[in-house]
């Protein structure tokens, strides 16, 4: 039986999405075994070096220009705040540290530069560095390759047709067109999306269904519950059942095996044997520290307890990176 393929159709993936809830997890923590550590959670810190006054309209997102929400807007931080941010987070136990900046694009200047030295030092310190920074072209990537950056995160957010209804000031294609750009690098992809903004379970297979028809597929695939954000489009939207978020975990497990799955925004309002399951069914990846980019997330206290009770540990960095180098040595 081939596991890794990238011809799932999005009827086989919706029929592995409505698999009896326990046969589902049984299904994605077998695979999950069979490709990873199920002992080891990658722990990821995250930055926002750049928040609010953002020309797009996601209607999902706080930063968004077009929407009132209670956030304090700033510029690009300055490279010196960064690396102490950085330090912190490593001393706490991160491994990546990802920072995130409310752009539709990198344009080319000063800005992108600081970003570039921000890039090298945190590489420079041994953590995974990761960006996300909206769309960029071919030659930024390599610029940003070069500067040692070890992972770009650009989501598809949810499927090709009910994009339309989130986003109009940007295209799917776009958003394609970015994640080839990282591809024609040595950058590794992380993309993944949101559930819970009103989109049917047809569109989460069709979200799963471009993710994994991706070759190679993404190196990590972000899962986040929509955070309602007061002020936005969907402030009002029901919070999703953690019953759909493990189907959506256990879903992107197996049809992404070797992935990284991450259990991104909307931990707040999971309890911890919820967030149990999911590890269960598949997802090895967190984010912690007390903030997201703007919106809360547990504290790091609350999850080492969590991790601890249940048995789990931190990834240590690179880690991937070491085993395909010492299965070219070999
Ligand atoms: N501006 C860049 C971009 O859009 O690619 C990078 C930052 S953007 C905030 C990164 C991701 O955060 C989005 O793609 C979306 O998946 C997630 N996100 C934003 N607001 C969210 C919310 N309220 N709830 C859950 N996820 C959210
Ligand atoms: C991702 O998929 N989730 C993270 C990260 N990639 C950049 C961002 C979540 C943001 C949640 C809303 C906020 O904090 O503003
Ligand atoms: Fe801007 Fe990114 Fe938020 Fe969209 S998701 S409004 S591009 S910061």
């Amino acid at each position: 039986m081939k596991f890794v393929r990238h011809d799932w159709t999005e009827k086989e993936i919706l029929g592995i999405y409505n698999i009896p809830l326990l046969e589902l997890v049984y299904k994605a923590a077998t695979i999950h075994r069979k490709f990873h550590d199920p002992k080891e959670v990658q722990v990821s810190s995250l930055l926002s070096i750049k928040t609010g006054a953002c020309p797009e309209d996601c209607a999902y997102c706080p930063q968004s220009a077009r929407y009132h929400t209670d956030i304090d807007i700033g510029p690009l931080l300055p490279l010196q705040k960064v690396i102490e941010v950085a330090k912190k987070a490593k001393s706490s136990g991160a491994t990546r540290f990802c920072m995130g900046a409310a752009w539709r694009e990198i344009k080319d200047g000063p800005e992108f530069e600081r970003i570039l030295e921000m890039v090298k030092a945190i590489n420079n310190m041994g953590m995974e560095v990761c960006c996300t920074l909206g769309m960029l072209t071919e030659s930024q990537a390599k610029r940003l390759e070069e500067a040692g950056l070890y992972a770009y995160n650009h989501n598809l957010d949810t499927s090709r047709e009910y994009y339309k209804k989130i986003i109009t000031t940007r295209t799917y294609e776009d958003r394609i067109k970015t994640l080839e750009n990282i591809r024609k690098t040595n950058i590794t992809v992380c993309s993944g999306g949101i559930i819970g903004m009103g989109e049917s379970i047809n569109d989460r297979a069709g979200m799963l269904t471009t993710l994994s028809s991706l070759n190679p597929h993404p190196e990590s695939v972000p899962i986040n519950i929509l955070i309602p954000v007061k002020g936005t489009p969907l402030e009002n939207q029901e919070l999703v059942s953690i019953w759909e978020m493990v189907r959506m975990i256990a879903t992107t497990r197996i049809v992404m095996p070797e992935s990284m799955v991450r259990l991104s925004a909307g931990r707040v309002n999971m309890s911890k044997e919820g967030q149990a399951l999911c590890f269960l069914a598949g997802a090895n990846s967190i984010f912690t520290g007390e903030k997201l980019l703007t919106q809360p997330n547990p504290e790091v206290n609350e999850d080492l307890d969590m991790l601890k009770t249940l048995g789990l540990k931190p990834r240590q960095a690179f880690k991937q990176l070491k085993q395909k180098l010492e299965l070219s040595i070999e």
